[in-house]
């Protein structure tokens, strides 16, 4: 990312009253989140998450896509937002019309200063009945293993937890079934109260800002082209390319926790 982008990007910004921050697992990366597309830790590596993510998964096996979900949640936990999340932050309060739209699962924008993120695919912190959809507490957790100050920013080592495998889930209190992540599985459909908040804001933006995604993953990754195509300027943040490249206004090449802060300053 070069000073022409980021002069470009940051007088986009200056003339925004209606951005759209649009987000994906790169936003979390520098805070120890693996991306989507990273190997998972651990034993989870044997495994593709885009496998493991679906109801037939977890049909078949309850255990290890619950606690695949609980090792996930346990390092949501131990993660700290970094400073892209609170630059987006910083947006979001000098331009009190901004829309945040996240595909993660992750708390780190609302731990991070964005009260109500726009969850186009649920949250690690929703559990529910998988048969009648009753909500259920989210797991007690062990006490984080801090033997020392807590770091400011960036992960935690992965601490190996009291237990990082299968995990039976909980039974649903009202009919007993099993409890499930509050999560959109591939081949569920998206909250429509979300996808609808999504495509409205992304509609009337005057700027849509993408951050760490890939846009593999539809239908969200077809929110920052419903922007384009109604005349909006794209501004995407990521150090690779993606398909977004296409229609994007301005592209910064570089890691969302260094970018936003440069770009918000
Ligand atoms: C549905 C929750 C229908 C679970 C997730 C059209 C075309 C092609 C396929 C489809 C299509 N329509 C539907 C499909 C099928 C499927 C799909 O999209 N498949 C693709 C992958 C081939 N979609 C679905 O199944 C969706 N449902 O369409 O249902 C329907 C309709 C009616 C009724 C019934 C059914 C549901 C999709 C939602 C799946 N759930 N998450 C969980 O988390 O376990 S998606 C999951 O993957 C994540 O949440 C995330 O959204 C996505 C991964 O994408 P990214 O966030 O972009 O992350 P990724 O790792 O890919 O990329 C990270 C990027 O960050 C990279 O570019 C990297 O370079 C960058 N990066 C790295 N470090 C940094 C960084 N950037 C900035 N800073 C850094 N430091
Ligand atoms: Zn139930």
């Amino acid at each position: 990312m070069t000073g022409p982008e980021l002069a470009e990007a940051g007088r986009l910004l200056a003339a925004a009253r209606r951005p759209v921050v649009f987000t994906g697992a790169g936003m979390s990366a520098e805070s120890g989140v693996p991306t989507f597309r990273d190997a998972q830790i651990g034993l989870w590596q044997r495994y593709d998450p885009q496998e493991l993510a679906t109801p037939a998964a977890f049909r078949a096996d309850p255990a290890l896509v619950w606690g695949w979900y609980e090792a996930r949640r346990r390092g949501v936990r131990r993660a700290l937002p970094n400073p892209g999340h609170r630059a987006v932050a910083a947006i979001q309060a000098r331009l009190t019309e901004t829309v945040v739209i996240t595909q993660n699962v992750d708390d780190l924008h609302e731990r991070g200063g964005v009260p109500a993120p726009v969850r186009l695919h649920g949250s690690l912190f929703a559990p529910r009945c998988s048969a009648c959809a009753r909500p259920a507490p989210v797991p007690s957790d062990p006490p984080v293993p801090h033997d020392g100050p807590v770091p400011h920013d960036g992960p935690e080592p992965h601490a190996p937890e009291p237990h990082d495998g299968p995990l039976t889930p909980p039974a649903c209190a009202g009919c007993g079934a099993p409890v499930r992540p509050g999560v959109v599985w591939f081949g569920e459909a998206l909250p429509s109260a979300a996808l609808d908040a999504a495509v409205e804001a992304a509609s009337g933006c005057d700027l849509l800002l993408t951050v760490g995604t890939s846009a593999l993953v539809h239908p969200a990754a077809e929110i920052p082209l419903v922007a384009a195509r109604l005349g909006a300027p794209v501004v995407q943040v990521n150090p690779v390319p993606t398909p977004l490249d296409a229609i994007c206004t301005v592209n910064m090449r570089g890691p969302a926790g260094e970018v936003l802060p440069a770009l918000v300053r």
